[in-house]
């Protein structure tokens, strides 16, 4: 799933009606075509997901009105929403700009793209679509700690931009709201919303030998460079969600200037001493890489 840095005006381009550029979801003109390209990416993931997605994204979709059948109202989603966890789902036409998305997220409204992939679409996306927010993210929302987070992420993002250090922090949202991973009793679960709405990556995270999960560490991931065109080299594993709960209280300004003019550590790199689930093979990343250069 690829989220560009500066959130381009996407969707219908050009200027947006409204100032903080969400648009009317217009549910009552999606077309019986678009409901079937929900209900396919939908059922295939019902049924990959047990055993793969964390408790809490299981328990969060179960109390919302999401199925199969229909792309979700975003005024039902945001009605249940509002009475658990303060939060309602917008429409946007797509990727917005940083501080319009992180003036939302501070105030606990999630800018979900109103349209749906095309059928050819199914397993490629340019940038965040109904299924990826909807399906994604919205289950997670109605977790308090997640809301808060959120929240927080949002908060964090106006000053961010301010201090210079939104490409830190924007790899801390990657690692965990987009692509995370957390431990359970049962085994390793999956919370990230680029993933838990992806068959592909739903599979590769958590089976396949190419990528290293590392224990998470606020510092270490503010200076680790993510992929936003392929799967993760590199999965970051939180013991609990409750972990994210820190993140939203700590002061983050000792963190900025622990990073502030560190070396980066490039997406498939293991450090010493940290917690390692799994030392990848990067067998996938290397032979993406030997493709590109057309290499046999
Ligand atoms: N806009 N609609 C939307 N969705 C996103 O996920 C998004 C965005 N704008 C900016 C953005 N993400 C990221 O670049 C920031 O988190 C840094
Ligand atoms: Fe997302």
């Amino acid at each position: 799933m690829q989220t560009t840095k500066h959130g381009a005006a996407a969707g219908e381009g050009g200027r947006p009606e409204r100032a903080d550029w969400t648009i009317d979801q217009g549910w009552e003109s999606y077309t019986v075509e678009e409901h079937a390209v929900w209900k396919t990416l939908f059922e295939r993931q019902a049924k990959l997901l047990p055993g793969r997605a964390c408790d809490e994204f299981v328990a969060g979709m179960h109390a919302l009105p999401i199925g199969a059948d229909q792309i979700p109202d975003f005024r039902r989603l945001s009605e249940v929403l509002m009475q658990h966890t303060g939060w309602q789902v917008v429409a946007v036409p797509g990727l917005v700009p940083d501080e319009v998305f992180f003036e939302h997220l501070a105030n606990r409204r999630f800018p979900a793209g109103h349209f749906i992939r095309r059928p050819e679409q199914l397993d490629y996306l340019e940038e965040p679509d109904v299924f990826h927010d909807v399906f994604g993210h919205v289950p997670m929302l109605m977790n308090p700690v997640i809301a808060d987070y959120i929240q927080a992420y949002g908060v964090g993002g106006l000053r961010a931009q301010k201090l210079g250090m939104l490409e830190q922090l924007a790899r801390v949202y990657w690692y965990t709201v987009e692509f995370g991973l957390v431990q359970q009793r049962d085994g390793l679960r999956i919370y990230g919303a680029g993933i838990v709405s992806s068959y592909t990556e739903s599979i590769f995270a958590l089976d396949d030998t190419s990528p290293n999960r590392i224990g998470f560490d606020l510092a270490r991931v503010m200076r680790t460079r993510y992929r936003i065109d392929d799967f993760q080299e590199s999965y970051f594993v939180l013991n609990h969600l409750d972990e994210l709960l820190e993140l939203a209280n700590i002061d983050f300004d000792p963190v900025y200037a622990q990073v502030k003019g560190q070396e980066d550590y490039p997406p498939g790199q293991v450090l010493e001493g940290e917690r390692i689930y799994t030392q990848g093979s990067g067998r996938y990343s290397a032979m993406k890489r030997q493709q590109a250069s057309g290499g046999h």
